[in-house]
């Protein structure tokens, strides 16, 4: 509840990014819920078909289909986890390779995140966690900045898993640190399988994400930063 007593303003956003090497459908509720009005009729229209990695619960819908599945998968866990609903779809140039569309629909992605977040205000702005899966174990540190800085070391060593490019799973964190405009540092500290470490920095960084945009009760409208903005 805000001080005046009424809801919240929710805090979703919806876009379309269009170039020669991708097109992109996406909508983002960062408190899980409804997508907003403005969703493009293409991607509502998706959502009705199955995505490669789809979730419907109470809380969240989830539904990811950007043509490339290990992506589809990371994005699922980064908004389950985070609380989000998100749609996604992405007709991209695979036919090249699996770059543009996964750094565009990272960009896309911050983007969509930066304009549903707003001004953060009454938020706790910073935010740390650690996620195990199994042998592995990451930890992200988000700081809700609007100094969009990345530090990303996970140590993979494959060459791909499954039809993603591992190089371009650290490409993919830090194109959303941009367009998020997000200061973020996650490393997996140790675990020996690729898909373990890969999903669990994911993990981290989606509670990290979580627990930084929380709302604060008693400080709505105040900027959490000691120069009085993050806008500046
Ligand atoms: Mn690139």
């Amino acid at each position: 509840m805000s001080s005046n007593g009424t809801s919240p303003a929710p805090r979703w956003a919806a876009l379309a990014r269009d170039t020669n090497e991708t097109k992109i459908q996406l909508a983002i509720n960062l408190d899980g819920g409804a997508f907003p009005d403005d969703t493009d009729s293409r991607l509502i229209e998706s959502l009705k078909a199955e995505g490669h990695a789809s979730q419907s619960s109470k809380s969240q819908t989830i539904s990811l289909n950007t043509g490339i599945g290990f992506l589809d998968h990371m994005l699922h866990a980064l908004a389950k986890h985070a609380g989000w609903s998100l749609a996604i779809v992405c007709k991209g140039d695979l036919h090249i390779d699996d770059h543009h569309t996964a750094e565009d629909v990272c960009i896309a992605l911050g983007y969509a995140f930066a304009k549903a977040l707003g001004t953060p205000t009454g938020l706790a702005r910073f935010g740390s966690a650690y996620a195990p899966l199994d042998e592995a174990l990451s930890r992200a540190v988000v700081d809700l900045s609007n100094r969009p800085y990345s530090v990303i070391d996970l140590g993979l060593k494959r060459e791909k898993i499954g039809d993603l490019s591992c190089e371009m799973i650290p490409h993919c964190l830090q194109s959303f640190a941009q367009g998020a405009r997000v200061t973020m540092h996650v490393d997996c500290l140790r675990g020996f399988n690729d898909h373990h470490r890969a999903e669990s920095a994911f993990k981290a960084l989606a509670v990290a994400i979580r627990q930084a945009t929380s709302r604060v009760a008693g400080r709505e409208g105040e900027v959490p930063s000691t120069k009085g903005t993050l806008t500046a």
